[in-house]
């Protein structure tokens, strides 16, 4: 196992969208599991393919306490959408930037596990605004591309600030 670079905004890669896995084989088990390792050392709840610039549709997920909860999505697809959820959220590509952004209270997805083996999973809550966050990131969108303009630029102007500071 290892764990893998991941991509800070902004770097246009994480603008690549991703492409559906075909082949579920050796390496995409190996891929999933230097994800995960990846996810839990950063610390984060999530972490999409594209992130460490492996651009196939490809997402871990851990929202427990206990990080005992591994959800791997492959492909996955949004069946069904309800309600509005407001939660704050971060990403592990724009470290320091917390924004609430609109995203559906409960949602229905199926994906395949990295075995190839199809699900269904119904999601509410951070779960469902996570699995939301890195469907996102499969399509080449980072979560402050949906706040205003003038709240983009402020980020901007924030982490140009951070990259300073750490020079
Ligand atoms: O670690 C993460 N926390 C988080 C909090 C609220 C909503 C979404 C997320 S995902 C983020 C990890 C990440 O960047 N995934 O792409
Ligand atoms: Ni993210």
């Amino acid at each position: 196992m290892a764990t893998l670079n991941i991509l800070r905004y902004p770097d246009a890669r994480l603008h690549k969208v991703a492409a559906p896995v075909t082949v579920f084989d050796e390496s995409l088990k190996k891929l999933v599991a230097d994800m995960a390792e990846t996810m839990y050392a950063a610390p984060g709840i999530g972490l999409a393919a594209t992130q460490v610039d492996v651009h196939k549709q490809i997402i871990v997920v851990d929202v427990s306490d206990r990080r005992d909860s591994l959800i791997v999505l492959v492909n996955p697809e949004i069946l069904e959408s309800t309600g509005v959820s407001d939660i704050e959220e971060g990403c592990l590509s724009l470290p320091g930037i917390y924004e609430l952004v609109e995203r559906a209270e409960r949602v229905k997805v199926r994906a395949f596990d990295q075995n190839g083996t199809a699900f269904t999973l119904e999601a509410q809550g951070l779960l469902s605004v996570c699995i939301q966050h890195e469907m996102d990131h499969l399509k080449g969108k980072v979560f402050v591309e949906q706040l205003s303009q003038l709240k983009q630029q402020r980020i901007r102007a924030r982490l140009a600030k951070q990259l300073r500071k750490s020079a």
